[in-house]
């Protein structure tokens, strides 16, 4: 590998912009070192040895700062950190280049995790998603309601992508033809040995624009076609939560799969290979639904283009692809009307009738009764299932944590599980730890490699040997002087961001993820209003302080999910002008919560709340970046909770509420209104809604908010996650773990086991995983 140089520095940035290191802008500086980085691995993108490759289909790559975590991994960021300060500038600087966030959660950012680990360990995984034009909205505060702006992360140029002009194809609908254009970044594992592609597909017109149009000064018609081409990689739809059939987004969902598929039936066929041998060279996972509309193109192409009879085809579809779920809200399930799908994509809906008829086939070869046909079938009602395609024409499916499995095989999907029994498996979830805590959380690195050495940066199961370190006092005191730094680097930042001062001596209490009402920090923000009222009548005592730190995103249409926003910051409000309570309490909703945020947050936190209804949250991966980093869990058993517990400790974590088999057993006879009636505690805070203690500025969400737990409203059921029926378990919880904090080496203690058995979570251990168990990749 080449390296970096302050000369190739200089010389990019005279070539470009006429300046030196010394005179360049922040985003000249950024792209410079960039682009030289770039240099320096992008003959190893190309290199392939031949043998068997996986590929990644998702729709969403949330991936944050691309700058550092490159830099670590080529091992070349003391380097720059070096030629910059000759040059008296600051690495930091490069803090002012945001995110890159094509993602919107959970999903998206396991698939950056897993690109990481699989380039770090020797697995040829290549990704393929969509170059939107806007990234994941920007969030504003004004006034306590969330605002959105768009996120043009363009404008700072984007240096670590080669457009490649040679690997265009064309995608064709309905009712427009396009280009799909390859934009790939390069993937770099850990010591630079390999590096992976990340290609992104933009959709372009194929005509640039209408030019007799123009000549008639018809101006805006000439650019119609363009403007309409580009619509389909403009933007990133915002929500994670519900599923709605808005045909720019099938088209997205095409654009990727199809221009994926193309490429890599290209690429076979420069190989001198065929392409009805793709199963012998590709694996291909489907990240959720969203790239599914990839098995019937791939065998629409294998029947067009390779004249290979439809049932062969459906067979190398089935070796080729594996199918990854990552939620059973039914609400995120997605279905496509017929009418739609058949006017976006006409000539690859007669292969989603054939996929469903050789289904029909096959279950009445299996012998499943008439009345059950229906439960599987991939057409009904008008609408195409897109799971059960998944499903039918893959080999495999996995859940991502171990109940969540489970809840697959015998909740969500009991018929398919009873068909396919072996086609099931689980996949726990990982996160990389080379950006979730050798970067994020340097202080705690070096600590841990000078006890251990820095082999748990590609083998993070060695931190187990961190165990016999409990009853080392220095190194306990250690710890906690790490943890207690990085409060006060966190409570400098937001002063700076938000302008909101933090007592660092505070616990720091923190609920970090997307804003959704299964992940209950309504329940968190009531909780809070307990304690609030706890201690100005003086039921709680010796209350140890704490500032509750929220992050949240709430996807722009979700009108409750913007009430439980305002009322949190109600909340802070409420609690900052009591002089009695506010030397006790602050609770902090941070602005524009990201990756970027998330890596300052999570080495600061104390506590971890994980408090999802349980069964709702498929595995969660926040958990295990704030474990890793030492936070204490506040959780119910939920999602990768129950493993972390496992690992960890129940007795070192604060599990708290209904577990899935006692919220199945009453949530027929579930009366929330009952409970609210019998416990005082209950009825103050769902009261604090509506009688005038919290003010929504006449916007009604309070009250919706209180309906919703009353009275239920759509389809859901009143309270449908539950909050009362844990409430109480979760306030006790609460003021249990705040009076273990008097005990600061007890908490440092239990905070190292957590530290130590975090070690099964990382995503080397999962994509290995993938790679021997669903890719056959082999022992690499
Ligand atoms: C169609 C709208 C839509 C968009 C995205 C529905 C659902 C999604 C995703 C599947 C939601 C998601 O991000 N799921 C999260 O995936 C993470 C990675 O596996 C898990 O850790 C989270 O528990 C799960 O919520």
């Amino acid at each position: 590998m080449n390296r970096i140089t302050s000369q190739n520095i200089e010389t990019f940035l005279l070539q470009n912009y006429g300046k030196s290191i010394k005179t360049a802008s922040t985003i000249e500086l950024y792209n410079a070192v960039s682009r030289v980085a770039l240099g320096c691995v992008a003959d190893k993108m190309y290199s392939n040895s031949g043998k068997k490759r996986a590929g990644y289909l998702s729709a969403e790559y949330l991936v944050g700062r691309v700058i550092y975590a490159n830099l670590y991994n080529m091992g070349e960021i003391d380097t720059v950190r070096k030629i910059l300060e000759e040059k008296g500038i600051d690495l930091e600087k490069f803090e002012e280049i945001e995110d890159l966030a094509l993602g919107n959660g959970g999903l998206g950012r396991l698939a950056a995790c897993f690109l990481d680990s699989a380039a770090t360990c020797s697995i040829p995984l290549d990704g393929y998603g969509i170059r939107y034009r806007y990234g994941l909205f920007k969030q504003s505060l004004v006034d306590g309601f969330q605002t959105e702006g768009a996120d043009d992360w363009q404008r700072f140029g984007d240096p670590w992508s080669i457009r490649r002009e040679e690997d265009v194809v064309e995608i064709v609908f309905g009712d427009q033809e396009v280009k799909a254009v390859p934009y790939d970044m390069p993937i770099i594992g850990y010591g630079g040995d390999m590096v992976n592609t990340l290609r992104l597909w933009q959709s372009e017109p194929k005509v640039p624009f209408d030019f007799i149009a123009f000549n008639d000064e018809k101006y805006s018609d000439a650019v119609k076609e363009k403007n309409r081409a580009e619509d389909i990689s403009r933007i990133l739809y915002p929500k994670d939560d519900t599923y709605e059939g808005k045909k720019l987004r099938l088209k997205q969902q095409y654009l990727f799969s199809s221009a994926s598929l193309q490429d890599i039936v290209r690429k076979l066929k420069r190989a001198g290979r065929s392409p009805k041998d793709i199963g012998e060279y590709y694996s291909l996972q489907l990240n959720d639904t969203h790239p599914v509309v990839a098995i019937p193109e791939l065998i629409r192409i294998l029947v067009e283009e390779e004249e290979l009879s439809f049932s062969t085809a459906l067979k190398i579809a089935e070796k080729v692809f594996a199918y990854t779920n990552h939620t059973i809200m039914p609400e995120a399930l997605e279905k496509w009307d017929v009418k739609l799908f058949k006017a976006v994509l006409p000539k690859v809906y007669p292969y989603v009738r054939k996929i469903n008829s050789s289904l029909k086939n096959q279950l009445k070869k299996l012998n499943i009764p008439q009345e059950e046909l229906k439960k599987y079938s991939i057409i009904e009602d008008n609408k195409i299932f897109m799971a059960r395609m998944a499903i039918y024409a893959t080999h495999s499916i996995n859940g991502v944590a171990q109940i969540h499995t489970e809840i697959l095989k015998n909740t969500a999907l009991p018929e398919w599980y009873k068909i396919y029994p072996q086609r099931f498996n689980n996949k726990t979830n990982g996160i990389t730890q080379r950006r979730w805590l050798a970067l994020a959380n340097q202080e705690l690195s070096s600590l841990i490699s000078t006890k251990i050495g820095e082999g748990w940066i590609t083998d993070l199961s060695q931190l187990k040997a961190l165990e016999k370190l409990k009853g080392d006092e220095e190194f306990l005191h250690q710890l906690r002087e790490v943890k207690q730094l990085k409060k006060n680097q966190l409570a400098a930042y937001i002063e700076k961001n938000e302008g909101i001062k933090i007592d660092t001596s505070f616990i720091f209490d923190v609920q970090i993820k997307r804003l959704h009402e299964y992940k209950r920090q309504l329940l968190n923000a009531f909780s809070i209003l307990d304690t609030y009222y706890g201690i100005k009548e003086g039921r709680i005592k010796d209350f140890k302080p704490t500032v509750y730190i929220f992050g949240a995103k709430a996807a722009p249409g979700y009108f409750r999910a913007k009430g439980i926003i305002k009322l949190i910051n109600e909340i802070s409000r409420l609690i900052r002008e009591d002089p009695v309570v506010n030397k006790f309490m602050q609770v902090v909703f941070i602005s524009n919560y990201n990756v970027s945020y998330a890596e300052k947050i999570v080495p600061a936190a104390d506590i971890s709340e994980q408090i999802s209804t349980a069964g709702t949250e498929a595995s969660g991966t926040g958990n295990m970046k704030l474990m890793l980093n030492g936070a204490l869990t506040i959780g119910t058993y939920d999602g990768a909770n129950v493993e972390i517990v496992q690992q960890a400790g129940e007795e070192n974590n604060y599990i708290f509420g209904a577990r899935v088999e006692d919220i199945a057993e009453i949530e027929a006879s579930y009366n929330p209104s009952a409970l609210i009636e019998k416990n005082p505690r209950l009825k103050v805070v769902v009261e604090a809604l509506i009688d005038g203690t919290l003010r929504d500025e006449g916007t009604e969400m309070f009250q919706e908010l209180y309906d919703s737990i009353t009275e239920g409203a759509s389809w859901h059921k009143p309270d449908h996650y539950y909050l009362m029926l844990d409430f109480i378990d979760y306030c006790d919880t609460r003021l249990r773990a705040n009076q273990d904090f008097k005990d600061p080496r007890l908490i440092a203690e239990k905070s190292l086991m957590n530290i130590a058995n975090a070690g099964s979570f990382s995503s080397d251990r999962t994509i290995k995983q993938y790679a021997e168990e669903i890719w056959q990749l082999g022992n690499k």
